[in-house]
């Protein structure tokens, strides 16, 4: 008698315990997500790829997996981006900076100058007013999970030390396709080319282009060092990437299915970001041991280039909304403040 009842008491339990997973195994059917990225598998990028691609795994008991395809092989960013919203594919990571055309108030992103440390940048993102910005996605057929730490960009060339704005003069500089980013070094003498990342390294091989400009992590990951001299330190902007779903395809996810890849895109955000934090102390000292030529920009000349730049400001205030970027002025005002 007193086993029946212990056994009864176990299976009692058992059934308990087993009741969650029974609704989550209903819920989370197999699925397998494509998702691309522009950077190699050895990058900062590529590596918060496979953690989010495990968590994925571990929260939906090995029913959902992960395809990671890397180094643009699904083309770049903008093609990607459109692969996504025709339900072609159904994940990537990229730069907010390729997507304006489609969402013109992720132009708030390109602001020069915009955030003045990585803690500024985390707050605005997370808080209120990245979530704003991601909330304009779906209408455009996309949903935007996270963002995670492309970085502050510096410049590099093979032609000279940039230790001021006139160094840039005659320098043929790739930009990302976006018009702030065409516009910021245009104001700065630069000849600014826009080309996908896809096409950069060779660009910059067969001089077609002398520069471009992107973090620290990037030059090392993307083997920049191999064709390009001198790092001018510019920190000239904060720029984010954006974990995207196609809505086409998110829409037909179970709830569970939904939380799942959140929750793995938020596991997958603080690892990138201490990742890409550490990595980033560590890379200027490995470009030197490269043979790359580093150089800092003296305040006052970093004061004259954000001078020059506040130009392209009234252009990004006009295409976010105008309620938006005061939002975003006064955030951060209360921020600086609040220190
Ligand atoms: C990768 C790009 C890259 C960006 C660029 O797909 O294009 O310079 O910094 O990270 O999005």
């Amino acid at each position: 008698m007193k086993t029946v009842r212990r056994s009864l008491v176990a299976a009692a339990a058992a059934l308990l315990l087993a009741t969650p997973l029974l609704s989550l195994a209903q819920d989370i059917k197999p699925r397998l997500i494509r998702f691309g990225y522009g950077l190699n598998e050895q990058s900062n990028q590529g590596r918060a790829v496979r953690l989010f691609a495990s968590e994925v795994e571990k929260l939906s008991g090995g029913k959902m997996k992960v395809r990671a395809i890397g180094a643009a092989a699904l083309g770049p960013d903008t093609q990607m981006q459109q692969a996504l919203i025709g339900g072609a594919q159904e994940m990537m990571v990229g730069s907010t900076a390729t997507l304006v055309g489609i969402s013109k108030e992720m132009a708030l992103w390109d602001t020069p100058f915009l955030f003045n440390n990585a803690k500024e940048a985390d707050a605005i993102l997370d808080g209120p007013i990245g979530q704003k910005v991601l909330d304009k996605l779906p209408e455009k057929g996309l949903v935007g999970l996270v963002y995670w730490e492309n970085g502050f960009r510096n410049l590099t060339n093979s032609k000279r030390p940039v230790t001021k704005a006139e160094d840039l003069d005659g320098i043929k500089l790739r930009v990302m396709q976006n018009n702030v980013y065409l516009e910021s070094f245009k104001t700065l003498g630069a000849n600014a080319v826009p080309l996908p990342f896809s096409e950069l390294f060779s660009a910059l091989e067969t001089k077609t282009v002398d520069g471009q400009e992107n973090p620290f992590n990037t030059i090392l990951s993307s083997k920049f060092y191999e064709v390009q001299k001198y790092v001018s330190v510019t920190n000239h902007v904060y720029s984010p990437w954006i974990v995207l779903v196609s809505k086409k395809w998110w829409d037909g996810l179970s709830k569970a299915e939904q939380k799942v890849l959140l929750d793995a895109a938020k596991a997958s955000r603080d690892f990138e970001r201490k990742d890409t934090r550490e990595e980033a102390a560590k890379a200027v000292n490995e470009l030197k041991a490269k043979g790359m030529q580093v150089n800092e920009v003296a305040p006052a000349e970093v004061a004259r280039m954000r001078d020059k730049l506040t130009r392209v400001n009234a252009g990004i205030g006009a295409s976010v909304g105008m309620d938006l970027w005061n939002e975003t002025q006064a955030a951060l005002g209360k921020l600086r403040a609040s220190k």
